[in-house]
């Protein structure tokens, strides 16, 4: 028996565990899993973030160094007592070590996808594997261009293998640059080529990274963070742009359509099958099996209505934004999805998927099925994913699940109510699409004011923050003052669950944004896919600065990821700044332990990039800064800087924004 639903709302009369609660997360659904859990005495990272308490200090300052075993060394700050490590690192030295094997870890971890989604690519076009093929041949044949491959007298297939050979070769080259960085204006190649950070080959950016940082090579924090924006560079304009570029060809470039998102997509009655991740390799056919009519006579012979897939994280969004798959939650929510007590089987592949899974599906009939040859959980049901044999595999995994529905325990069973509405899939393509063919009249509604600039927002969730405080906070901010916002990843899931994805939220935006929103029918923030797909943000930025005949840096954009957690989010800094475009950090990275390397990131770098980092964990804070750059860029311009504010944070000289962290 499923319980009432007034018994699953948090009990009022429990203060401590409301608060509790409600300090964990601002999502109603996701807070009645909260009380489940604590009620059925099951563990979640928010437990466990309480018995780290308190963090390593030396660790948040980015101050601790075992690079060689004559360590682990942790240096003094202040430089009083130990000022050095024993080869004689200082603080700065350290700290910018430590950040540039975390760029190179997240570069490592797009670019890597992206390699595997080229060699798929390949495989297919060599007719080697049935289950996938060319869905959008206008963008093969635009990427075939792009890299020189001439398609005249040729088939679609014979250019891909060309084209995926092409690809493959960005990940190698030793000295030539790669080519999507043409995609940005003149002005950045010019200023990328000047500072000596034009990426060459993106795995020789990375292995260098890992060079420099070895034990008495680089140990000069200008040096070595030059290198990590380089990497990050190779990170955007090359492995995120070619797994994006790839699977719009391969699965076809998102077109905005409806769904639904948060716990309340799952289904009472239907199999759940989950899939968590990233690579759309595998959860694309995992969607297509659900479709199969054997499978779904097998599901009804076992009891069930039917089969529910669903998301979680950004193998969710990208199949939320290809084909409308509803997304169960994003990276925080991925424990809670098993606590519903519904979820047949939890398919996952590489990335932001937590080990604790393995633990807690023991806990319920939930079978946790891991499938990428490199990426294994504790606990899990191995079924390992080959291209070769995608359909028979993604089918036996559907199967399992199918067979695992009778085990689902009635009693153990509570699916939140919430579900929300979403407008996805603004892909570059689409958005302008939706404006008619040209930039134009975007371009026109900045001047005028009513878009007085644009926001992108991305990035995860983390404990360290009230789930979905820092993103619905941030991005409601922006667009009560007018800000279009854009979106990927984890802040795109959130923003959905609040509602902000649909046309009517244009409510709550201000005058301008809302009149906009409502000529064109869009909603006032833009989900534009996967974290990978910041690199459709980039070339967006570069699609307007282009248009307009000048740099990224000249427009009135922000950026912000306010509840960051992965090494893949510092990457995405790095390259979001290195582009020019001024950043907001919602958690603070490990970087306060060196006053150069933090004056270098949220200062210096303007100098150097004209762009830079902010720190700011207060998300109206936050927004208040953004609103400050995209005002001071539209003064630059000649345009009207004068449009007023409207939130929360009303008294910016009391506590500077951004500095009350240094
Ligand atoms: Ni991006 Fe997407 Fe989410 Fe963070 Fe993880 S799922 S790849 S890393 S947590 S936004
Ligand atoms: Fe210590 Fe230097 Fe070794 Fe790091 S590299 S552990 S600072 S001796």
């Amino acid at each position: 028996m499923e319980p009432e639903a007034d018994e699953k709302s948090i009990d009022p009369e429990c203060p401590i565990m409301h608060q509790k609660i409600y300090e964990k997360s601002i999502d109603p659904a996701s807070q009645t899993m909260l009380q489940k859990a604590e009620q059925e005495g099951i563990e979640t990272a928010w437990d466990r973030y309480e018995r780290q308490l308190p963090q390593c200090s030396f660790g948040k300052l980015g101050v601790c160094c075992r690079n060689c075993n004559m360590g682990p060394c942790r240096v003094d700050p202040l430089g009083k007592k130990k000022p050095k490590g024993i080869c004689g690192a200082t603080a700065e030295i350290i700290v910018a070590r430590n950040l540039l094997r975390t760029i190179a870890a997240g570069a490592a971890a797009h670019s890597d996808h992206a390699r595997d989604a080229v060699l798929t690519f390949k495989k297919m076009s060599e007719g080697k594997i049935q289950s996938y093929g060319i869905i959008d041949e206008v963008k093969l044949l635009s990427l075939a261009y792009e890299y020189g491959i001439p398609a005249e007298g040729k088939s679609h297939e014979e250019v891909a293998a060309e084209l995926a050979d092409a690809l493959l070769q960005e990940f190698g080259k030793q000295n030539s640059p790669i080519l999507c960085t043409r995609r940005a204006p003149n002005s950045r190649l010019k200023l990328w080529t000047k500072l000596g950070i034009e990426p060459r080959g993106i795995d020789r950016e990375i292995v260098e990274c890992m060079h420099r940082t070895n034990m008495g090579v680089d140990n000069d924090a200008t040096h070595i963070l030059l290198q990590g924006l380089r990497t990050g560079l190779s990170d955007d304009w090359g492995g995120s742009m070619i797994a994006t570029d790839v699977q719009d060809i391969l699965f076809g470039t998102p077109q905005p359509k409806r769904s639904t998102v948060n716990l309340g997509v799952l289904s009472r009655d239907k199999v759940n099958v989950i899939v968590h991740g990233h690579e759309p390799i595998l959860s694309e056919m995992i969607v297509e099996a659900a479709e199969d009519p054997e499978l779904l006579k097998l599901a009804q012979e076992k009891g069930a209505a039917g089969i529910n897939v669903a998301g979680i994280c950004c193998t969710g969004n990208e199949i939320l934004v290809r084909h409308g798959i509803p997304i169960a939650g994003a990276f925080i929510q991925q424990e809670l999805a098993v606590i519903t007590g519904a979820v047949e089987a939890m398919v996952v592949d590489v990335q932001c998927i937590m080990p604790s899974l393995g633990y807690l599906t023991g806990c319920y009939h939930t079978k946790l099925i891991s499938t990428s040859p490199k990426a294994d959980f504790p606990r899990t049901v191995r079924m390992e994913f080959h291209e070769e044999r995608a359909h028979e595999t993604a089918r036996e995994i559907v199967r399992v699940a199918i067979e695992n529905f009778p085990f689902r325990n009635p009693g153990k069973v509570n699916i939140p109510e919430e579900k929300q509405e979403c407008v996805v899939g603004f892909s570059v393509e689409a958005i302008l699409g939706v404006l008619g063919g040209s930039p134009d009249p975007l371009v026109e509604a900045v001047k005028r004011g009513s878009v007085r600039g644009i926001g992108a927002v991305i990035g995860c969730d983390n404990v360290k923050i009230t789930h979905n405080f820092g993103h619905v906070n941030l991005v409601k901010e922006l667009i009560k003052n007018n800000v279009l916002v854009v979106t990927t990843g984890c802040n795109a899931i959130a923003c959905a669950e609040a509602g902000l994805l649909v046309p009517e939220a244009s409510e709550i935006a201000g005058d301008g944004l809302k009149a906009v929103c409502k000529v064109l029918g869009i909603p006032p923030v833009l989900h534009m896919g996967s974290c990978v797909d910041t690199s459709r943000i980039l070339v967006l930025a570069s699609v307007l600065a282009n248009y307009l005949g000048m740099d990224i840096s000249d427009l009135p954009v922000a950026g912000a990821a306010p509840e960051w957690m992965s090494e893949k989010a510092v990457s995405i800094g790095a390259y979001v700044v290195s582009s020019g475009v001024f950043t907001v950090l919602g958690t603070v990275p490990p970087i306060f332990g060196s006053q150069a390397v933090t004056a270098l990131l949220t200062r210096d770098l303007n100098d150097v990039v004209r762009a830079c980092f902010a720190v700011e964990t207060d998300p109206f804070k936050a927004a208040y800064l953004m609103l400050e750059h995209i005002d001071g860029k539209r003064k630059a311009l000649g345009l009207d800087s004068g449009i007023g504010y409207n939130g929360r944070f009303t008294d910016p000289n009391r506590t500077p924004p951004g500095l009350s962290l240094l």
